[in-house]
């Protein structure tokens, strides 16, 4: 394997750490790069430090990499370390980064410097002074030193110990060529200002936190009513139909991403954003709270039309089916859903179009021409899934459009060598197709003052924080927003009769269109950002399309939405393993 590093890339120092401790287990190369270098073909962005395993499979964050020479070194890892590699993914490292802005590239001091990281260093000390957590090994080290040992004692033997032993010394000498933290200036330089999108700190350990901000009589009173059970509870308050929000009270609407009906749904679909929606919707109605939660089936994309071809049913019919298959299921896990609906309905059309109308109207859609294959015998074009052919990397015989089964590297379609349509074994020709454009970089200052204003004190988890984060400090490009497919929302537009809305542009206008189907005043609750508080679930993937297109669409089309004020986001796959695997696009 070979481990790709670069001087002044903050994330390289616990990899050439965690290196160290698997020498002589596996060979390794190590490799230092620019920082600019582009190692890992398929990704948009150069990213550094980067893995690249024998199997040709690269790991490129920075925890996986750390795992993935703990496990080689016979490391055991418990529920604990898994914790801890979180935390630090998700409150460390923000609060790190923002921290070494401030201090390596403002050149502010003390206070200014320490603050963002002191929550975070006093939850490692107050562990460290708990018990042994030997695997605390993140990237914390180069900040102790303003900080005043008696405060932190636990954590400055704890470095002091660490930096005797000899991988660590190595990593930081690759890494910071005795410049101390001067060095991680360029990569900081380019680092986003943290200012805006800081988040509150969160600890390991939420409960104890919060228990210190109630006094003693509302704990006893907590207690007693705990004891006494649910029916020394105030009475909930009578459901009114169709739920409305009410002017002067709290209105809280709720949403669970929309799953698809390409399966049925398995604990995975209700533990991913299901079951913390509805706990949290049954929290909200306790309190009195005027509450709607909602969810439904994501019925257009490709994922309904492959598995039509793979039943031979119509994409409707499998609609149809799946539907009533995930109400069904949800039901009888008593979800508490005010309304399960549905996307392949008139008021989906109605309400998608009339945003893109707006956003046409005011500029906010480009129009380009895209290369892509074209099946002459099935008239039509391919979506990357309908593809099959020989990968280009590697020559495995049977690679798809979108990615090689074998070598496991990207691909784009038009470069698979003998195309082959998967529906009729013809092989397609490249085409160019006029698309449009959601022309986010225009949007993006509109986005970034509705972010600032929030973000600060809201409940958006800190995974979710980070992708929007990165997606803003890659920059936003102009997103496709048509396909040439027959499933999905027609445009309307002169000259793309022929095409769809690209799912993704109007899966989140689902909710918009589910509330509609409930009742005729939706527009009361998503038109209305004064009175509502709006709580979206989802799988962290779900993310950018939630906290950035959605929005950017919405501020495009000036029409008073409720944009989300809390986007709770629950981790994947990707986040214990660190592994990409193929995307949906
Ligand atoms: N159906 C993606 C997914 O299930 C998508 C969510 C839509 S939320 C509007 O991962
Ligand atoms: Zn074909």
């Amino acid at each position: 394997m070979r481990l790709f590093v670069s001087e002044g890339s903050p994330g390289s120092l616990p990899v050439l750490a965690a290196a160290g401790r698997a020498q002589g287990r596996a060979e390794l190369r190590i490799s230092t790069v620019g920082p600019e270098e582009r190692v890992v073909p398929f990704l948009t962005q150069p990213k550094v430090p980067v893995l690249q395993l024998d199997s040709g499979n690269y790991l490129f964050s920075t925890s996986a990499i750390c795992r993935y020479f703990f496990l080689l070194s016979g490391w055991e890892q418990d529920d604990l370390t898994n914790q801890w590699l979180e935390w630090e993914v998700t409150e460390l490292q923000p609060a790190l980064s923002a921290a070494l802005y401030y201090l390596v590239v403002q050149g502010k001091k003390g206070e200014d410097v320490l603050g963002p990281v002191r929550g975070a260093l006093i939850h490692i000390d107050n562990s460290l002074s708990r018990r042994s957590c030997p695997f605390l090994a993140g990237s914390a080290d180069y900040l102790f030193s303003p900080m005043p040992t008696e405060e932190l004692g636990a954590l400055h033997s704890w470095f002091q110990t660490l930096s005797s032993q000899e991988p660590c010394q190595r990593a930081a000498e690759t890494v910071l060529k005795q410049q101390g933290v001067l060095a991680l200036r360029p990569y900081l330089q380019k680092q986003l200002q943290p200012s805006f999108l800081e988040g509150k700190a969160v600890s390991n350990e939420p409960e104890e936190e919060e228990l210190a901000t109630l006094s003693e009589e509302e704990i006893a009173v907590a207690v007693t009513a705990w004891e006494k059970g649910l029916g020394s509870l105030p009475p909930l308050r009578p459901k009114q139909t169709p739920v409305l929000p009410v002017a002067g009270e709290r209105n809280v609407l709720i949403t669970s991403a929309l799953p698809y009906v390409n399966n049925v749904p398995h604990l995975g679909n209700i533990i991913g954003c299901v079951l913390s929606a509805d706990v949290f919707a049954r929290y909200s109605r306790l309190r009195q709270w005027n509450t709607l939660y909602l969810c439904g089936t994501d019925e257009y994309g490709t994922a309904t039309e492959t598995k039509a071809m793979e039943e031979g049913l119509t994409p409707q019919e499998i609609c149809d089916k799946y539907h009533v298959i995930h109400a069904d299921i949800y039901r009888w896990f008593n979800i508490s859903f005010d309304i399960f609906g549905r996307t392949t309905t008139p008021q989906q059309t109605e309400i998608t179009q009339d945003i893109f109308q707006r956003l046409w109207n005011r500029g906010f859609v480009l129009q380009d021409t895209v290369e892509q294959l074209r099946c002459e015998s099935c008239a039509r074009f391919l979506a990357d899934r309908f593809v099959e052919g020989v990968c280009p990397f590697c020559g495995y015989e049977e690679a798809r459009g979108d990615q090689c089964d074998k070598c496991g590297k990207l691909i784009n379609a038009i470069e698979l060598k003998k195309p082959q349509c998967k529906l009729c074994r013809s092989c397609p020709v490249v085409k160019s197709s006029r698309h449009l454009f959601l022309d986010l970089p225009k949007l993006e200052d509109r986005l970034e003052e509705w972010l600032g204003k929030t973000l600060p004190g809201s409940d958006w988890t800190s995974n979710a924080r980070f992708i929007i984060r990165s997606w803003l400090r890659d920059g936003l490009k102009p997103r496709c927003i048509t396909r040439d497919l027959k499933w999905g929302t027609p445009v309307p537009l002169e000259g793309f009769e022929d095409k769809v809305f690209y799912v993704w542009f109007d899966a989140t206008f689902g909710y918009l269109s589910i509330t509609a189907n409930y009742t005729d005043q939706w527009e009361r609750w998503w038109k209305n950002p004064e009175q509502v508080n709006l709580y979206q679930f989802m799988a962290k993937d779900n993310v950018p399309f939630h906290g950035l297109v959605f929005p950017c669409s919405a501020l495009g089309a000036e029409d008073n939405y409720t944009l989300v004020s809390h986007l709770i986001a629950t981790g994947t796959f990707e986040d214990l393993t660190g592994i990409v695997m193929g995307n949906e696009g």
